[in-house]
């Protein structure tokens, strides 16, 4: 009698304690030391190309923008250099040679907006940006980002670089598809931006792998995966071979890392490693880069080998360093 009297007592606890579970987690994360908003602006970014992304993001804060103009035209300026042989136009193209692009983009609203494999358009960013700000979704993909981007009257371009037409045509040769990044072949942009009030937002932009299958994914458009913004807590990019971070989550990872009170050094860190053990099972080499910025403009940076650069732009200085590696 008294064993079955524990047991529903049990019973009912544990009830109430599923019901109560949504709120005793929200308790248990308030009990984090709460962030300091940082209000001095500050822009990150990946590889040598974020330098001059960091510029132009610094200059749309000037121009009157906050941090989501500063994601979208830090990233809109790389997208413009068409001799850039993986963001934009210029990237190198599938093995049908067609260039196609992903491109995301997330605010301190949490509204976010991203598009993939789209081609003809210069801005892939802004056709996100569009997703955001003027439609009930978060991503639209191929024909039907095509379709939007001609509603917003976004100019068609036929632009082919001729650089990477070249290379596509050697690539066809042999045809060898190997859809793994060699460890200089990675120039994504990823930026993540802080304008003066503290707000945060990140922008992602690619060509994607060269040579991969015609229509192939990959994580920079995808929300979580190559970029993931939350205002209370922080923002995280990534660059690198796509499917293994769209594998691993990396960018949620990084920044519910830090809400669980990692410092964003050690986010990017525990990423990084959980994403190299996740993907095990891979012989190939490739190399994974994250950058995360927190809501107090602390910053992290690591890359799973050597090599991965990124820019960052702070106190009125704009400079270009290597992150530390796994391997
Ligand atoms: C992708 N993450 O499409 C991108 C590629 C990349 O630097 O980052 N290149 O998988």
């Amino acid at each position: 009698m008294s064993s079955r009297r524990g047991f529903l007592s049990r019973l009912a606890l544990l009830g109430a304690g599923v019901a109560a579970s949504p709120l005793v987690l929200g308790e248990v994360l308030k009990k984090k030391k709460s962030i300091a908003r940082n209000v001095k602006p500050i822009v990150i970014s990946t590889w040598d190309h974020g330098v001059a992304a960091n510029d132009a993001a610094m200059q749309a804060l000037k121009s009157g923008g906050d941090a989501l103009d500063m994601a979208e035209k830090g990233v809109y300026n790389t997208e413009s250099d068409l001799k850039n042989l993986s963001v934009g136009l210029g990237g190198l193209p599938d093995r049908d040679g067609i260039t196609t692009l992903d491109a995301s983009i997330m605010d301190y609203k949490h509204r976010a907006g991203s598009v993939a494999c789209v081609s003809g358009y210069a801005h892939p960013i802004s056709i996100a940006r569009g997703v955001l700000e003027k439609t009930p979704h978060a991503m639209l993909v191929g024909e039907g980002a095509e379709q939007f981007a001609a509603s917003l009257k976004f100019e068609k371009s036929s632009y082919t670089n001729p650089e990477a037409q070249k290379a596509w045509k050697e690539w066809l040769k042999t045809s060898e598809y190997k859809p793994i990044i060699n460890i200089e072949n990675h120039d994504t942009i990823g930026l993540l931006a802080q304008d003066s009030k503290g707000q945060l937002a990140g922008a992602c932009t690619t060509s994607g792998l060269a040579f991969k299958m015609h229509g192939r994914v990959g994580d920079s458009p995808i929300i979580g995966a190559g970029l993931y913004v939350d205002n209370e807590i922080g923002a995280a990019t990534c660059t690198g071979l796509g499917e293994t971070v769209i594998r691993s989550c990396t960018s949620f990872l990084v920044v519910e890392l830090m809400r669980q009170g990692a410092s964003p050094q050690e986010a990017c860190e525990e990423a990084i490693k959980r994403l190299y053990a996740n993907n095990s099972f891979m012989t190939d080499e490739y190399q994974v880069g994250v950058l995360a910025l927190r809501a107090d403009g602390e910053f992290g940076a690591f890359g799973l080998r050597k090599g991965f650069t990124y820019a960052i732009c702070q106190n009125g200085q704009n400079e270009l360093r290597e992150a530390k590696s796994l391997i």
